[in-house]
Formats: structure tokens, C-alpha cells, sequence
């Protein structure tokens, strides 16, 4: 049997070589992709995403055992873009989840990032597509951190849950307008220290002033808070109503001691039903899929050129430093080149 065979047919074992090729890129890894590719869509992807140390991970390991007892496999990838260096928190990470480790319905795999930025987005959204292909009914995307390429990769996600603690000072307004785009649903962890219904409060009162900065910036997430103005990722449907409208809601939880978890579970639940049967969900699935699309053409368009113009790029470099020629023209140049090809 092959190896994308082998995936569907639940063999772990060839489902972590074959997250391990794609993320080194092995020649031979997109055909490995499309012979998969049919047998994805079925699993429900949800991304977490927080600062460091708002337990994510401890909260992943609980979202874990709550699918699990409700007989659904799970798979999940740990993600760490910050730098190839802190294989400790990863590794802590794992020891969180350590307990599943023997469950064959669990299947853990983490990824650091191998020097390529913005690679990892896609390693990601192809390790998804992998375990999907595998049979996980729930695949868990955690990122380390709230930055541009934690962002990015909880992209890849149908749904995200942010998760913050309290206590953690500017923590609330650290977090750029970039979360509020991202975020379906938040969990106000550790809700056993002091602090946490403040943190809710900033919570509220962030995401109403994010949305009208998003409503003014003309930008949108799907979905809309406290009523406020619609905030479209496509306007396919004109006549739509706010009933149509996603509200992140915002959960209180002990993750330590599973608290408030059965809830967060519920209501990205809810966020699946959403998705699925709104046109506003389904215009965020195309979107996603649209910025999938592009941004692999983005990158084999670029291989291909970069290729193909080897050494008319040297020249344009060499003409552009005697300032023959200033560099717009040369790239205009370049691209009438290769389009002509
Ligand atoms: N008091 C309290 N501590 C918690 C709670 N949840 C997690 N912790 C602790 O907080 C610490 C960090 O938890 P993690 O789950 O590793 O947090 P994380 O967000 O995954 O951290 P990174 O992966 O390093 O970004 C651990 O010592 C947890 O035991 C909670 O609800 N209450
Ligand atoms: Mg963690």
C-alpha cells in the first residue's frame, strides 16, 4: 500500500512520516497531498492561540479528553514559529498532553519551524489535511504566542479560541486588533486567580472598540460583536439579517481543574454549526480557502519565475547597480519576460 493509502487506512505510523515529509518538503510530498486531499473535510479543525503561559496547553489537554469522551478521535499539532530554538516549550507541551499519549485515538505532533517563515502556515494547513485524511474527527492547531505567524496559522482553523489569563497586566490591551479578526471564541483561564472578571470586562470592552476600529478600517472577521455594525467577510447576500451574525462568546475556565471547559467546548460547537449553516460561514470558508489558494500560487509563481529567469534576474540586478535602469522597470521587464514564456 502507499503512503497516502496507508493514511486513510489509520496506520499512525505512516501518518507521522508523512506530516514529517510534508514539512520538510521531500520531493514528492504535493502529490502526497493530492492523493489525500479527497479523503479531507470531515474533521472539525480548531486552532488556540494566547500569550505564553496562558494555558493553552493545559486547556488543549482537557478539550482533549472532553472530545475523547464523547468517542471522537483527536489529533493535534503544537506549532512554535518563535524561533527553532525553543524546543522547551514544545516539549513542555507535550508533557501536558503526556496522559493521551498511549490513547490510539489521540495522535500528538509538533512542528518548529525549519528556517522558513510563513512555510509554517502552510506545513500546518498540510499536517491538518493529513490528520484529517487519517480520521481524526478533531484536529488541534496551538500556537505559542499571539503574534503575525500565530495569526496566521490559526487561519488555517475553522475555529479559534484565544485564550488569556488574568493578572498578566497589559496582557488585554497588548493585543493588537489582529486577535479580535481571528477569535471565535475567548477563555479567561486560571478564573481561580483574582482578576479574571476584569479581565472579561477589558475583554468586552476591547472587542466593541476593536469592532468599530475593524467596522472604520473597512476590515472584518465573518462575525460581529454586541450588535454592532455588520462586519462581512464577503457581501453575498445583502439581504442577510444579524441573526446571521457571529458573537464571540467569552468563557470563564480553570483549565487545572477542568472548569468551564464543558462550556468552551459547547460553544465552539456552536461556532461549527455557524460555519456550516449561515452564509456568513460559508463566505468565511471561502475566504479562507481563496487566501489558501492565492498564497500557493504567490509561492509556485515565484519558484517558477525565479527559475525560469535565473539569469535575466542577475543581469536586472547588475543593471539596476550601474543605474542603468531603476528597479520597477526591471521588474515590469522581468514579468514580460516570463508571462511571454
Ligand atoms: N492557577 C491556575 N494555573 C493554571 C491554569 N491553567 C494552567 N495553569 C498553569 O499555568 C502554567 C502554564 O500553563 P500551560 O498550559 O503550559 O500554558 P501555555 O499557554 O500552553 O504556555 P506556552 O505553551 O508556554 O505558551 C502551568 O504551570 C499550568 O499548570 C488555571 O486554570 N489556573
Ligand atoms: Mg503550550
Amino acid at each position: 500500500m502507499d503512503l497516502a493509502a496507508r493514511i486513510v487506512a489509520r496506520d499512525p505510523r505512516a501518518a507521522a512520516r508523512a506530516m514529517r515529509d510534508v514539512d520538510d518538503r521531500v520531493p514528492g510530498y504535493l502529490e502526497l497531498l493530492k492523493a489525500i486531499f479527497p479523503s479531507t473535510g470531515k474533521a472539525t479543525v480548531v486552532g488556540v492561540t494566547g500569550n505564553p503561559g496562558a494555558g493553552k496547553s493545559t486547556l488543549t489537554d482537557r478539550l482533549i479528553e472532553k472530545y475523547r469522551a464523547s468517542g471522537k478521535s483527536v489529533g493535534v499539532i503544537c506549532v512554535d514559529p518563535s524561533s527553532p530554538y525553543t524546543g522547551g516549550a514544545i516539549l513542555g507541551d507535550r508533557i501536558r498532553m503526556s496522559r493521551h499519549a498511549t490513547d490510539p485515538g489521540v495522535f500528538i505532533r509538533s512542528v518548529a519551524t525549519r528556517g522558513h517563515l510563513g512555510g509554517l502556515s502552510r506545513s500546518a494547513r498540510d499536517m491538518v489535511r493529513i490528520l484529517d485524511a487519517y480520521g481524526a474527527d478533531v484536529v488541534i492547531v496551538e500556537t505559542v504566542g499571539v503574534g503575525q505567524d500565530e495569526l496566521e496559522i490559526t487561519r488555517t482553523a475553522h475555529s479559534t479560541l484565544v485564550v488569556m489569563a488574568p493578572g498578566m497586566g497589559d496582557e488585554v490591551q497588548a493585543i493588537k486588533a489582529g486577535i479580535l479578526e481571528t477569535a471565535d471564541v475567548f477563555a479567561v483561564n486560571k478564573a481561580d486567580r483574582d482578576g479574571a472578571d476584569a479581565t472579561v470586562r477589558d475583554l468586552e470592552l476591547m472587542i466593541a472598540l476593536g469592532t468599530e476600529t475593524m467596522v472604520a478600517a473597512g476590515k472584518s472577521r465573518g462575525h460581529v460583536v454586541h450588535g454592532g455594525a455588520k462586519v462581512d467577510v464577503i457581501p453575498t447576500s445583502p439581504t442577510r439579517d444579524d441573526a446571521e451574525l457571529w458573537t464571540p462568546p467569552i468563557h470563564k475556565c480553570v483549565a487545572t481543574k477542568n472548569e468551564g471547559v464543558a462550556e468552551l467546548v459547547s460553544s465552539l460547537e456552536k461556532h461549527a454549526v455557524w460555519l456550516a449553516t449561515t452564509e456568513a460561514g460559508r463566505a468565511r470558508r471561502r475566504t479562507r480557502l481563496a487566501e489558501e489558494v492565492r498564497e500557493a500560487l504567490r509561492e509556485t509563481l515565484i519558484d517558477a519565475a525565479t527559475h525560469s529567469l535565473r539569469a535575466e534576474i542577475d543581469a536586472a540586478v547588475a543593471a539596476v547597480d550601474a543605474r542603468a535602469v531603476d528597479p520597477y522597470t526591471a521588474t515590469e521587464a522581468l514579468l514580460a519576460k516570463f508571462t511571454g514564456r
